[in-house]
């Protein structure tokens, strides 16, 4: 029984600076060897694969099942990918948030698939393989995490994290991965947590629907250690939010520090779930950059999303970050409803007097499975317009057009908060003090040129996390 796990090539190539490896895909690849199951893993985005590339690989492969990742707005590369390579797979499945979100919906999308997975992958997946090994052609399977055309196979338990293996690192193309804010190369990305214990109504959080788990702080200092020796230099951890349970974070931190990790890393953080103290730690464990979801710097704005935090709280943490060295990301938002222009400007002039060094700005987005999703459909609010990514035209998503923001607004929003961000001489010199080869300062003024272009014909905007 041959599995393929595969990631398509983008429709338009993404920027130079940035591309990172599938974690989900590898964590089922990881799995499956672990258990004795051979599978194979193409990144055809990492492997510069192309299309017609890709559909000769798998012709040659003539894999028995085949396993594509699914997010929402993105959702026709993967039908796109499951349309092609129909002819020379036996089975397709399909997983992640989107078919965790939409369930045998996932059917009426892509007639193609045979299987929708559902949750954490690990356990369904490895099971389906075994029952498609063994059932000899049975149309129906019934495994827990896996709906098929006849059976919904229920809920699949999440994983004990540590309980699964490390990852297979040495089935992706290491060296193939960038990310902008890296300072070092090679790099990779990380989770050492699924979950996320707060419930802001914008965002789809993981798959996890658990709560928050993490890996304990021993497993999570082994792999950046294994990552360390294979060469890896720089880790985006990648965590929905990553210091949710500080005394693990302290241990982490120690345990890099008593290790001798040279590893340099960033990650994802609350602003009310650090602190000065934890912020010096982590500077001086290797961290980075923090990245902060800002969303808004107007108290009613973070109310209406239940981000649960306040202004105060934002304005601490990014000071106290600042001090301790460490970088500064802010995910800022527009098109929040209730707020006007001039809320979006202020947000903005908060950001630059805190010296924050990227400012992501990205509009308010419906995802299924949201609590603002709910909302939008309760309240009729239109889903429309398309939020093009700065270096990557297939990241577009259905933009909610909440009250206030009809989509002439909130483009032209969107457009003046991006050049605010994106055309700073701090955001350039960092962006330049980051690059350690020839070749990253190409890809920096590619993409440099590529940005400005996309801020000059003023389409709505937005890059990935
Ligand atoms: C890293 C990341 C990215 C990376 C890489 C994504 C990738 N290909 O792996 C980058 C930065 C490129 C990215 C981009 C985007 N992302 Co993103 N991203 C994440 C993030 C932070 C971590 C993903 C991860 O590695 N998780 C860890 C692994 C272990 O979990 P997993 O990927 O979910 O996989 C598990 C299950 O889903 C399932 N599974 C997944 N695939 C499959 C396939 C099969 C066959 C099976 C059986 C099971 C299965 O099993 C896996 C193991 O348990 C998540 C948030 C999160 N914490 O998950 C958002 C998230 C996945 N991203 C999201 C979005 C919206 C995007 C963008 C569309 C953003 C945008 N602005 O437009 C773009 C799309 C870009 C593109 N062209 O593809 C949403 C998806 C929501 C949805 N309903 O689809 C998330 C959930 C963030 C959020 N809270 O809104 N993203
Ligand atoms: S936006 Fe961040 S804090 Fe809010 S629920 Fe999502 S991951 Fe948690």
């Amino acid at each position: 029984m041959r599995t393929l796990l595969l990631r398509p090539p983008p429709i338009r190539p993404l920027g130079g600076g940035f591309r990172v490896p599938p974690l989900g895909l590898l964590s089922l690849a990881s799995s499956m060897l672990d258990q004795g199951l051979p599978v194979a893993l193409i990144d055809a985005a990492a492997e510069g694969l192309s299309w017609a590339d890709m559909v000769h690989h798998v012709r040659l492969m003539r894999p028995d099942l085949l396993g594509i990742s699914v997010m929402t707005p993105v959702c026709e590369v993967a039908y796109r990918a499951a349309r092609a390579l129909r002819p020379f797979v036996r089975h397709i499945v399909l997983g992640g948030p989107h078919p965790t979100a939409m369930g045998r919906e996932v059917f009426r999308e892509c007639p193609e698939a045979d299987f929708v997975a559902t949750g954490e992958g690990e356990h369904g997946l490895v099971h389906l393989v075994r029952a498609l090994e063994g059932r000899g052609g049975a149309e129906t399977v019934r495994i827990p995490g896996i709906i098929d055309r006849q059976d919904d196979g229920g809920a699949a338990p999440p994983p004990d994290l540590d309980a699964l293996p490390l990852p297979a690192v040495h089935l992706l193309p290491v060296g193939a991965y960038r990310h902008p804010l890296a300072t070092r190369l090679p790099m990779f990305t990380m989770v050492t947590s699924r979950g996320c214990p707060c419930r802001c109504t914008f965002c789809a959080q993981s798959v996890s629907r658990t709560g928050w788990r993490g890996h304990s702080a021993e497993r999570v200092v082994q792999e950046m250690g294994r990552l360390e020796a294979f060469g890896v230099r720089y880790v985006a951890l990648y965590d929905d939010n990553f210091t949710a349970d500080r005394d693990r974070v302290v241990s982490i931190c120690r345990g890099l520090m008593e290790n001798g990790s040279r590893l340099a890393w960033k990650c994802e953080a609350r602003v009310d779930m650090v602190d000065d103290e934890l912020l010096g730690l982590l500077a001086r464990a290797g961290c980075k950059t923090v990245g902060f979801g800002i969303e808004t710097a107007n108290q009613a704005g973070l109310d209406r999303l239940r981000k649960g935090t306040t202004v105060d709280q934002a304005r601490n943490a990014l000071r106290q970050a600042r001090r301790h060295g460490l970088e500064t990301l802010a995910y800022v938002m527009v098109g929040i409803p209730g707020e006007s222009l001039d809320d979006v400007r202020y947000t903005m002039d908060f950001c630059l007097a805190e010296k924050v060094s990227v400012i992501q700005v990205a509009t308010l987005s419906a995802l299924p499975g949201t609590a603002l999703w709910e909302e939008a459909r309760e309240e009729g609010w239109a889903f429309a317009g398309h939020v093009r990514g700065l270096l990557d035209d297939e990241v577009s998503r259905t933009t909610v057009v909440s009250p206030g923001w009809p989509p002439a607004r909130l483009e032209a929003a969107v457009a003046e908060a991006q050049r605010r961000s994106y055309l700073r001489a701090r955001f350039a010199w960092a962006a330049l003090s980051r690059c350690r080869s020839v070749p990253q300062v190409a890809a920096l003024v590619r993409d440099t040129a590529r940005g400005i272009r996309a801020l000059a014909d003023r389409r709505v905007v937005s890059r990935p996390r």
